[in-house]
């Protein structure tokens, strides 16, 4: 079998260690949908606001489509950009994609022209699964496919969940398949290849891609959900995008799925939706983000819903302020598990039997006994235990580069392959992570990632702006909001901050990466080694209150 040269594998004697302690497996990760329609068959697996699905309808739907899907010439190791909202196509497309070695690039729904082009571009994308229109905005999906076919003339099909306009049915191509029966393509799969191709949330310039091997990521799925203590009673409620980490794998919907357990999938994480889906349902466990989970434990104040059978919230994806916490856990009335995780792999997770004040006050410890951590100063030196500096990790589901990004991977990793997370913490004397703050150059708004150095890069695009720079500032709602310090051009005087919106329209850039508040300045202030000074531009930020975006 070729071996698969764009991402960068572990070395030998840890690949040995890892499978001799059973963390790798050597299955392929889908594989075990399968012998779940076997043994499970008549058990719910997804519910949907449409409808729901059995173990054995899931396994003969992907079933189908895997063989559709080669039907058009797919092939394994295709890379496959599926950008698909909580729906039962998201998963359908992913075991499909999963069975015949495709690999799917897994794009957010808020996806725009900016970023879809960029993930079809960067990984020379064969297919685009994505959906018709968004039911609540409008936003129609089947522009932004011939938007990014124009800019990707490699992209040989776009598949649609829903009314395809001139492109193809996602289930045309399933129907087919069906029709077709017999076997789904190849199944001769390398456990050490990427499964699915993750985007990460922290990296310089355009986001960068995470190779999750089946290997590493089976057991980021199998081990979490583990420690969560899922089980086949287990109702998990998926209010994230399933697309992203957190709510697909930390356990989330695969780790439920994995033992048997039923996702109910929202389109929504808003209390009017998801409050009566958990009445229903009968929910026992779901992941949010602080926001949300501050959000969700003041309308559970008001709400006649009954929440009584949520068991566990797990909260991530940004810090959790430990007044917060309590209030969340005083007002949800359940277990609450703090959880400090990364696409890159890296998981830390407050456990059950943790006190309340150790749950609020930390992210937990990694979920591997062969996680290897260490926090270090500016000169990779370790810190002394209990201070902060930066985390490196190492471990058997942490990557040991991002695909495709050779110059970018000497800087990102040690020589002897630890990943540098950007991320500030200290761990406690129990081995607990806590996060005290970022290295990194982004705006974490309440979990949704903005990368400084891509949004600078639009912003300079504007023919009226010389030079802009994006800094973070508290926000008591999100943690923090994004800010543009903007210098325009002299000779273009009076620069319509009200129309920067419509010119990051125009660039394709999805909604939440645009700033809430823009600050014009003459000269942007700089370090003594004439670095952009960015700490000086947050503190001022929080001065002044600048022009709102809204
Ligand atoms: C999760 O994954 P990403 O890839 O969107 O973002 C990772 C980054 C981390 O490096 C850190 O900067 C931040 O998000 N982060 C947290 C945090 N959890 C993530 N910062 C403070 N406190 C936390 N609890 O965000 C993600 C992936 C899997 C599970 C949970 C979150």
């Amino acid at each position: 079998m070729e071996p698969f040269v764009d991402a960068v594998g572990w070395p030998d004697a840890y690949a040995r260690r890892y499978r001799e302690s059973g963390y790798w497996q050597d299955r392929p990760l889908g594989d075990f949908l399968t012998e779940h329609a076997h043994t499970l068959g008549d058990r719910t697996a997804l519910v949907t606001e449409h409808g729901s699905l059995t173990y054995s309808e899931l396994e003969r739907r992907a079933a189908a489509l895997a063989r559709g899907l080669t039907n058009l010439g797919l092939v394994r190791g295709d890379r496959i950009v599926v950008q698909l909202p909580n729906t039962e196509d998201f998963f359908v497309t992913l075991f499909a994609c999963l069975r015949i070695g495709a690999v799917p690039v897994l794009g957010l729904p808020a996806y725009r022209r900016s970023e879809a082009v960029h993930l079809a571009r960067h990984s020379s994308a064969a297919a685009y699964v994505l959906p018709d229109t968004d039911s609540a905005s409008g936003y129609d999906y089947r522009v932004l496919a011939d938007e990014v076919r124009n800019a990707v003339p490699e992209l040989r099909h776009v598949l649609v969940a829903g009314a395809p306009g001139r492109h193809t049915a996602l289930a045309t191509v399933e129907e087919a398949g069906e029709q077709a029966g017999g076997h789904p393509g190849s199944t001769e799969l390398d456990p050490t290849a990427p499964a699915v191709l993750l985007v990460s949330g922290g990296t310089t310039g355009l986001p960068k891609l995470i190779p999750r091997t089946h290997n590493d990521y089976a057991y980021n799925i199998r081990a979490s959900a583990q420690v969560c203590g899922f089980g086949p009673d287990t109702v998990y409620l998926a209010a994230l995008p399933a697309a992203h980490n957190f709510a697909l794998a930390c356990p989330g919907a695969l780790g439920t799925l994995l033992v048997g357990g039923t996702v109910i999938l929202s389109p929504s994480p808003d209390p009017d939706t998801v409050f009566p889906i958990i009445e229903r349902h009968k929910v026992t466990v779901t992941a949010v983000v602080p926001p949300l989970a501050a959000l969700w434990s003041q309308a559970a104040e008001w709400s006649t819903e009954d929440l009584s059978s949520l068991t566990l919230l797990q909260v991530g994806g940004a810090r959790l302020a430990p007044d917060t916490a309590r209030r969340v856990r005083a007002g949800l009335g359940c277990e609450l598990q703090q959880v400090f995780g990364m696409a890159e792999g890296l998981l830390c997770l407050t456990r059950p039997g943790y006190a309340p004040e150790r749950v609020d006050a930390t992210q937990g410890r990694p979920l591997c006994p062969d996680d290897e951590l260490r926090v270090v100063d500016e000169d990779d030196r370790d810190v002394p235990p209990g201070e902060t500096g930066e985390l490196l990790t190492r471990g058997p589901y942490t990557l040991r580069g991002y695909y495709r990004a050779e110059d970018h991977n000497k800087s990102a990793f040690t020589v002897d392959g630890f990943y540098r997370t950007g991320d500030l913490v200290r761990l406690t004397v129990d081995g607990d992570i806590v996060v005290e703050g970022r290295k990194k150059d982004l705006v974490n708004r309440g979990g949704d990632k903005v990368s400084a150095d891509e949004l600078e890069g639009h912003l300079r695009a504007h023919p009226d702006i010389l030079d802009a720079a994006v800094v973070p500032v508290p926000d008591e709602y999100l943690g923090e909001r994004t800010c543009a310090w903007i210098v325009p051009r002299k000779d273009r005087p009076g620069l319509d901050v009200p129309g920067l919106d419509a010119f990051l329209e125009t660039r394709g850039v999805a909604q939440y990466k645009k700033p809430d508040v823009v600050h014009i300045t003459d000269s942007l202030p700089v370090t003594s080694v004439g670095k952009v000074d960015k700490r000086t531009l947050g503190s001022r930020a929080a001065e002044h209150s600048g022009q709102p975006r809204h």
